[in-house]
């Protein structure tokens, strides 16, 4: 990056070395290159971080799958749960949307995703806000429901989801999939969530209601799957 003046937060990283890696993010440390393919350039993580990003092929399918599918009067993404701005850079290259506002309530992950879009050279398509995304859909961004499709990754209660063979949705750490659909239905039912890919499907089709169809697709890397996306609303996936 050509402005490295930047001055990251105390908790804010980027290892160099697997002898500076906490262990339990070392398995993603390992990934480096997949979650962020410009990682050398300076990508910037917390601890934290790590579990929740999308790796870099997975979210530009999602962008791609996303931008051919939604309907054509959605000309904005909000991506509700930003995390280190995986899926947000993705949505900003993918030049489909008129503006990508990314939502993120940490405010050290908050200042990796802006550093990261800088990165990838897209932090001006992208309006970023610091806080919950459901007051801020409700009070800041309700006037441009109309237009808009929400993509949500959200915490899924951390790397223990993989315990459980069928990860149970209405258990979901913070927000259950009932809270995240009733919520996000009073902004828009266009809608894309990113969950485990060992969600409960059976949970997932008794949220549809009347005749309606949703769409499941799972993302792979490497032969096995790393999670899916349910596409609600006037998401047309051929
Ligand atoms: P994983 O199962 O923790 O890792 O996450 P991986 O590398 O598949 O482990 P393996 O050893 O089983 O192969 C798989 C993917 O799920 C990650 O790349 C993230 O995109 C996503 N992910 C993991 N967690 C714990 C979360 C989470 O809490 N929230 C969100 N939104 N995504 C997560």
């Amino acid at each position: 990056m050509s402005e490295e003046t930047e001055e990251a937060p105390p908790d804010v990283h980027h290892y160099q070395d697997r002898s500076e890696v906490p262990w339990d993010i070392q398995n993603y440390w390992a990934q480096r290159y997949k979650i962020f393919s410009k990682f050398d350039e300076g990508i910037w993580l917390t601890d934290d971080a790590w579990f929740g990003v999308t790796p870099e092929p997975v979210a530009n399918k999602i962008a791609e799958h996303m931008a051919s599918s939604a309907p054509a009067g959605c000309s904005i993404l909000i991506d509700a749960f930003a995390g280190a701005g995986g899926n947000t850079i993705a949505f900003a290259k993918s030049g489909r949307w008129k503006r990508v506002y990314g939502i993120e309530k940490d405010h050290s992950v908050l200042q990796c995703a802006k550093h990261n879009a800088k990165i990838y050279g897209v932090q001006d398509k992208i309006t970023w806000f610091e806080g919950d995304c459901f007051e801020i859909l409700r009070n800041q961004l309700k006037v441009l429901a109309p237009y808009s499709a929400i993509f949500a990754s959200p915490p899924w209660g951390g790397p223990g989801y993989r315990s459980d063979d069928v990860f149970n949705l209405r258990k979901m750490e913070p927000y259950s999939l009932q809270f995240l659909r009733s919520e996000f239905s009073l902004f828009t039912e266009n809608m894309v969530l990113y969950l485990p890919r060992t969600s409960n499907l059976k949970q997932l089709a008794m949220e549809v209601k009347d005749d309606k169809k949703v769409m499941v697709m799972h993302y792979c890397m490497e032969t096995s799957s790393k999670a899916l996306c349910v596409y609600y609303g006037g998401f047309n996936m051929q």
